[in-house]
């Protein structure tokens, strides 16, 4: 059922997608990893992904906001979840910031404002270390708060974006912006255009160059990570079961089940900078 589901979202996602999907297909016959490792106690599960990241030749991971919770950063879904007060339909939508771009900024300042205080954690540096070990290596994260390039990541899509740059709506330039609080409304130094975070909002299309690189990183990984996603948000959401499809091995690290539970090789339950660490 899981599968039909996903089958069907990812359809609606098409064109986002044709890339990734394409891909996949032509590389149905890849070398499959064996059966699902999920049922092994979870003392063999961490031997297991230590020992394929260890023998990888190409490593991926896919990161979500669950990586940045542990320092401090809030995830978006679930109890302490960012969009708890907040309706996300009228803030991170571009028909919301067409209607209403003061609020939308505000919003956005209280999350600089939270996020300039932060600090990558030992899960963060972990992947660092990770990119540093591997001969082929890409990350793929969800998070717009910069925390991986601050930790030193160098090879990564920030598919959703970063909430430390700005692109006017007149003339598209795109420049980084790490003033904490950003004057309401900021206005293009070059246009005088309205300015809007660089932030893929509901409804907005990732970067084509984006999802070319990703695509080929899952295509050609032998391993894919996925770290702290609630796995509910497309094209992301689909990406386990695209490497999945591809041939590689998948292993989740989250304290929660996600619909990528069923779907991995295996699922480490705990916290990312726990986790992580123990995967080196
Ligand atoms: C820990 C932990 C610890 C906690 N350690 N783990 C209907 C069906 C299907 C799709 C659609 C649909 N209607 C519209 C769509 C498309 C839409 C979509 O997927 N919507 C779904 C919600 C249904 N997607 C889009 O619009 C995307 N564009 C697109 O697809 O274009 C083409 C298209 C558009 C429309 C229709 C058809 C085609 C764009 C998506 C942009 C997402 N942007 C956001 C907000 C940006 C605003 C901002 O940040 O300022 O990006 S949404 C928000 O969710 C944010 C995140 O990157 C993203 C993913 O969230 P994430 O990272 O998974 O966080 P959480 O909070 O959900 O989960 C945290 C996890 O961590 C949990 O699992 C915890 O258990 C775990 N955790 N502590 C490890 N210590
Ligand atoms: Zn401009």
């Amino acid at each position: 059922m899981m599968w039909f589901m996903e089958r069907i979202t990812l359809s609606r996602h098409s064109r986002c997608l044709k890339d990734v999907r394409t891909i996949a297909c032509s590389l149905a016959n890849r070398q499959r990893h064996g059966p699902s490792k999920n049922a092994m106690a979870p003392a063999s599960d961490l031997g297991i992904v230590r020992e394929k990241i260890a023998t990888a030749g190409s490593l991926a991971v896919l990161t979500g906001a669950g990586i940045s919770a542990d320092s401090g950063v809030p995830t978006f879904r679930g109890a302490d979840g960012l969009w708890r007060n907040f309706r996300a339909e009228e803030l991170a939508t571009p028909e919301a910031f067409e209607r209403d771009p003061r609020l939308v900024w505000e919003w956005y300042n209280w999350r600089r404002e939270l996020i300039a205080t932060k600090k990558p954690n030992p899960a963060h540096d972990t992947v660092v270390e990770f990119e540093r070990r591997a001969s082929q290596f890409w990350l793929i994260t969800q998070n717009v708060d910069g925390l991986h390039r601050a930790a030193g990541s160098e090879k990564l899509s920030e598919i959703h974006g970063n909430i430390w740059k700005v692109r006017c709506t007149v003339c598209g330039v795109v420049e980084d912006n790490r003033e904490v609080p950003i004057p309401i409304l900021p206005s293009c130094r070059h246009c005088q255009g309205l300015l809007r975070p660089h932030i893929v909002w509901f409804g907005e299309s990732l970067a084509t160059s984006d999802l070319a690189r990703c695509a080929a990183a899952l295509q050609s990984c032998d391993v894919l990570l996925v770290i702290g996603t609630s796995g509910v948000v497309y094209p992301a959401a689909g990406f386990a079961s695209v490497a999945k499809q591809a041939g590689a091995f998948v292993a989740e690290i989250n304290p929660d089940p996600t619909p990528h539970s069923d779907l991995v090789d295996v699922s480490l339950k705990g916290r990312a900078k726990e986790v992580v660490p123990l995967l080196l």
